[in-house]
């Protein structure tokens, strides 16, 4: 099956029971068993559920893997890979990634005896100098939140397997429409589920996905022992949300495109961060990983002070101020404010996350009134 088939199909059949063509919403804490252990696969909500299972499947398919898991959120699966790890174990992470992943790494995990190195990965081979006997996990966000940094996911895979250290891709901002870390090597695959795969800003969730065997049993355990599992219902709106995953991401690609070579050419914009531009320094790598470059921008103004962005925001309309991206609707963010918040100041400024850097989750409504709205906020500024 293809992608665009697979959106659809992969992992759902109609229901046995009914003919039901849409994947019920199997809404059960427990299953009854007709003798100890006697039972149809099934037995406590936390561990198993057939909605949970399907959109499992599904995902798995959508990755080019075998197994997928899913979580309560998209933290909730970075929580489960991290506990694979144990007291000593160093992870090396994306210096630029999404302020709730730095949070959980730094605030919560390096409690534990955890250390985590965050490592500019824009040319691969500069990593190697920091792995140590004790590194265990490379973290991969690509493209970055919010400098839509690109990594090379192949090289950085093959220093994994050299080193044996397990290398996880959070893939959210591309979704596995554009790009398959699996295929380009990577251990484990991570989305949050909020995003682009369920495209409607109606639900939080997360998932993992990998081909290895022992890798999948381990997570397996923690979900069910840690307990972040999602109920049926979200499990539902997100295979709903799937089946439309390809034509909307089409959309997506084609309005960011529009908006970045609008704002590239605006005189009142400095910087604008997008992989699909040539001018972007690892535009090639984006080329040979992505098949389209995502609906997801970052830019600076030419007047560079809080009091511009602030402006720009209190003016725009149809791009709503608000965290998240990937729904069908745009949204914008102020970063330094919202989503990177817990990033210490001098941190973020060190990888280019000015104070007034403005973000674009660009919708799939009409392009023309986006770029009507987009001019009449910038306006003098
Ligand atoms: O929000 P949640 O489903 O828990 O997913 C966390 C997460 C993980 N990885 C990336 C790359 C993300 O962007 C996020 C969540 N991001 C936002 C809420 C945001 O506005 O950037």
């Amino acid at each position: 099956m293809r992608f665009n088939t697979k959106t659809i199909h992969a992992g759902v059949s109609p229901d046995p029971s009914t003919g039901a063509i849409m994947t019920p919403i199997f809404q059960t804490s427990t299953y009854v068993q007709s003798a100890p252990g006697d039972h149809k696969g099934y037995e406590y909500g936390r561990t198993q559920n057939p909605t949970r299972d399907a959109l499992q499947k599904n995902l798995a398919a959508l990755e080019n893997g075998k197994y997928g898991l899913c979580y309560s959120t998209g933290l909730g699966a970075i929580d489960a890979v991290v506990k694979t790890l144990k007291p000593g174990d160093e992870v090396i992470a994306t210096n630029d990634l999404y302020g709730g992943t730095y949070r959980l790494f730094v605030k919560v995990f390096e409690k534990y005896g955890i250390k985590f190195r965050f490592v500019n990965m824009s040319h691969a081979e500069d990593v190697v100098k920091f792995i140590t006997p004790a590194t265990k996990l490379l973290w991969i966000e690509t493209p970055t939140n919010p400098m839509m940094n690109i990594i090379d996911i192949e090289a950085l895979s093959k220093i994994g397997k050299t080193h044996h250290i397990t290398v996880c891709v959070d893939n959210t901002f591309a979704s596995p429409y554009l790009q398959n870390p699996l295929d380009l090597g990577a251990d484990l695959v991570m989305h949050s589920l909020t995003k682009y795969i369920s495209g409607h800003s109606d639900v939080v969730m997360g998932a993992l996905i990998t081909n290895n065997e022992a890798l999948y049993e381990d997570l397996k355990f923690i979900q069910n022992a840690t307990g972040a599992t999602p109920g049926p219902q979200d499990c539902f709106l997100v295979l709903r949300g799937i089946k439309t995953l390809h034509v909307r991401m089409q959309r997506h690609c084609e309005n960011g495109a529009a908006v970045a070579r609008f704002l590239e050419a605006h005189p009142s914009i400095d910087k604008v961060y997008w992989c699909g531009l040539e001018t972007h320094p690892n535009h090639d790598i984006a080329k040979k990983q992505m098949r389209d470059f995502g609906g997801m921008i970052s830019f600076t103004f030419k007047k560079d002070t809080m009091e511009t962005a602030l402006t720009f925001l209190k003016r725009i309309e149809l791009f709503a101020l608000a965290e998240s991206l990937g729904g069908v609707e745009s949204l914008v963010g102020h970063p330094a404010s919202m989503t990177h918040a817990s990033i210490p100041r001098e941190e973020r400024l060190k990888n280019g996350l000015t104070d007034a850097l403005i973000r674009l989750s660009v919708g799939i409504e009409d392009i023309n009134d986006l770029l009507e709205d987009l001019t009449q906020a910038l306006k003098g500024l």
